[in-house]
């Protein structure tokens, strides 16, 4: 076999504030999953992360806390350290970006782009605060996004449409520290060429053609936009001094140092290893694949910035493979942490397992699109799914084999497993033989979906083939005597269940190694070895106990008052607003509309454009932030549409009026006539 191996990082969380579930399956849990199974193929794999500690991130978060950066870093990290452990995640190295080695690494990047010709040194005007007395990076400035129009975005990237920014982009900016108008001033800093580099990046996004599309798209799309030169130094007084004589008081941009933590952590391990040389297979040569699994929001540093600086500097490998998921609601609502709206992973792991909640993330993972936390659809799912159907067929193996069978697995042949053999041998009935099948054919769909980051196809394959077990338990009635091929069958998927749910669910699957009292830990077994009946006859099995706890009601209603409960009371509020009088309200031209054709916006996420029929008015162009209705649900629609709301751009697209909808939990649902009637009636 050729030498290969993989390196898996997950973005390095910024170390100011604990984690949420939210981040759990953007990156964290995905990367655990596949660097698990890796390990089981017998594949040299490093699972490498750390805290990201520098940026305005860190500083904002001190300000607000009344302490220092360092004090910031030390405490988030130790918590992000420990819900991690608490999580499972199986990282082979958590480092942090404040750490010596990590300067010193970050430095000679500086230089050595800088020595090859793609930094330079520029005096340019950047938004100072005369009252706060400093210069405004970053999240330190507010302001409208030049291209999408949203207002309050931070002056490195709009949160709304993705966009890259420089702090002097944004319009109407004010300083968020004392929300005062910013003016201009001159101050140096060093840019990279990222400009030169576009031809380069083109053609190598355009190679890699198994990057999954909402990452390649998004590269692809900014290239042909045409890529700037960004300043990668920052006037602030807390991150990697700029290595320069005359760069005194300049620090690196925290998205220049923080991707490097990649290869610094990497490095930390191999001298924690005692093999301080270890770390180069991983970084350098064509052998290794890096895979680089990230929240949706770093697709851009990912798949463009980062690759731009390595192929400047010249020494190490690109990534191979970018896996972002979408985001994750809660409750039918964006989380937000100021708002408590909210659940952090020290919380729920606090009251319920690991594995129920690993279970149920990667369950719902979005993977194409948002998806939504629910607490009762947790419960349901670890009860319905998790308990009802894989902790059920395992508990009913063994209890069987417990209770009647001296807890000894029964005669069997291990030859059946042998594809070959199997189909000849008289003595299998059909459904006997199905199962093997099953069992040697989930081990495979499951092994191919996780290669292809399909992670929640590959647990719904493994669930299918628990259900498939319950099925032939069922229908061959062991109770009824003549059961030792059935038990015998079923103790081997068992087993083989226990090896492919080691990715998902870690502890659950060492259990189950422990209960059928089988040699060391299910981790180190090969993956392939679950397609096989390794369990011979007169096997002696350990002893069993249920292998989940059913989730009640009650703890459901204890967790959201306990920890949802700020949120809720501001849910509860009822808003009221001024009166107004008839007049007023008559100024409203409100009419019935017939949708004709609904399209996604071309800039946003959250919007459709929509062609609405107004009759004797004619057709409209309008824009509503109904994206949860899928598009081509919506022609022929009848909707109330505000028709003499002044015409104003959204995201760059026409809006000539505005849909009236309901609000359901931040949902909105659209409101309609309570029968058909013709287009541009209108509204009394
Ligand atoms: N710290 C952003 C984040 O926490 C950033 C990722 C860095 S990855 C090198 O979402
Ligand atoms: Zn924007």
């Amino acid at each position: 076999m050729p030498e290969r191996r993989y390196l898996v990082t997950a973005a390095l969380p910024y170390a100011n504030g604990p984690l949420h579930v939210g981040h759990a399956i953007g990156a964290y849990i995905p990367a655990d999953v596949y660097t698990r199974y890796l390990r089981l193929k017998g594949e040299d794999v490093l699972y490498i992360c750390g805290t990201d500690e520098h940026g305005t991130p860190i500083t904002v978060t001190a300000d607000a806390e009344g302490v220092s950066p360092k004090d910031v870093v030390d405490k988030y990290h130790r918590i992000q350290e420990d819900a991690f452990k608490k999580l499972n995640i199986s990282f082979d190295n958590f480092s942090g970006t404040a750490r010596p080695a990590h300067y010193k690494l970050s430095q000679e990047f500086f230089t050595r782009v800088l020595e090859k010709g793609f930094v330079y040194e520029k005096t340019v005007e950047r938004p100072y605060c005369p009252s706060c007395k400093k210069f405004l990076p970053d999240r330190y400035v507010k302001g409208i996004c030049p291209a999408c129009e949203s207002p309050d975005q931070r002056g490195d990237q709009c949160e709304a449409c993705g966009r890259q920014l420089e702090p002097h982009e944004l319009k109407n900016a004010y300083c968020s520290i004392c929300k005062g108008k910013p003016e201009m001033r001159q101050t140096k800093h060093w840019f990279f060429k990222l400009s030169s580099l576009s031809g380069r990046l083109n053609e190598w996004v355009i190679k890699n053609t198994q990057w999954p599309s909402n990452a390649r798209n998004f590269a692809l799309g900014w290239i042909k936009e045409g890529l700037e030169d960004r300043a990668i130094t920052r006037d602030i007084n807390w991150g990697i001094p700029v290595p320069l004589k005359g760069a005194e008081g300049k620090v690196l941009y925290v998205w220049f140092d923080a991707p490097i933590g990649y290869i610094s952590s990497t490095m930390e391990w191999a001298v924690n290893k005692g093999k301080p040389d270890a770390w180069k297979k991983y970084w350098t040569g064509e052998e290794t694949k890096i895979v680089h699994f990230i929240g949706k929001d770093n697709i851009p540093f990912h798949t463009i910035i980062w690759p731009a600086v390595l192929m400047a500097e010249g020494s190490y490998s690109l990534p191979w493979q970018i896996a972002s998921n979408e985001f994750l609601n809660l409750e039918g609502r964006k989380m937000s942490t100021s708002r408590g709206w909210v659940v952090w992973l020290h919380d729920i792991l606090n009251e319920f397992d690991s594995d129920a909640l690993r279970y149920y993330l990667i369950s719902i993972a979005p993977e194409t699109s948002d998806a939504d936390f629910n607490l009762n659809e947790f419960k349901d799912k670890v009860n319905n799914e998790l308990i009802a159907t894989l902790g059920n067929f395992i508990n009913r193996t063994l209890t069987f084999i417990q209770n009647k069978k001296g807890g000894v697995v029964p005669n069997g042949n291990p030859e059946w497993g042998d594809p070959k053999k199997l189909e000849k041998d008289d003595s299998l009935s059909p459904d006997d033989k199905a199962i093997v099948h099953t069992l040697y054919g989930s081990m495979l769909s499951v092994g191919s979906e996780i290669e292809k980051l399909k992670l929640k196809h590959a647990l719904e394959a493994l669930l299918h083939s628990a259900q498939q077990g319950n099925i032939y338990f069922q229908k061959k009635e062991p109770w009824k005597g003549d059961n030792d091929t059935t038990i015998f069958l079923c103790a081997n998927l068992c087993r083989s269940l226990a090896i492919m749910m080691h990715p998902f669910l870690p502890d659950s699957a060492e259990k189950v190694w422990k209960m059928l009292n089988l040699e060391g830990s299910v981790k180190d077994q090969h993956w392939e070895s679950a397609g096989m009946l390794a369990i011979k006859p007169g096997h002696k099995i350990g002893a069993v106990e249920p292998l989940y706890r059913q989730i009640e009601d009650v703890q459901i209603d204890n967790f959201k008052s306990k920890y949802l409960r700020i949120a809720q009371e501001k849910k509860t509020e009822v808003e009221k607003m001024a009166e107004i009088d008839y007049e007023e309200f008559k100024k409203m031209d409100l009419r019935t509309g017939i949708i004709r054709e609904a399209k996604p916006h071309p800039n946003a996420d959250k919007l459709l454009v929509l062609q609405v029929d107004l009759g004797p008015l004619g057709m409209r162009q309008l824009v509503g932030g109904i994206r949860n209705y899928p598009a081509e649900s919506l022609a022929g629609k009848q909707v109330i549409v505000i028709a003499n709301l002044k015409p104003a751009k959204i995201r760059g697209v026409e809006s000539q009026g505005m849909l009236l909808a309901a609000d359901e939990s931040g949902s909105p649902v659209l409101l309609t006539t309570d029968k058909k009637i013709e287009a541009g009636a209108k509204i009394l």
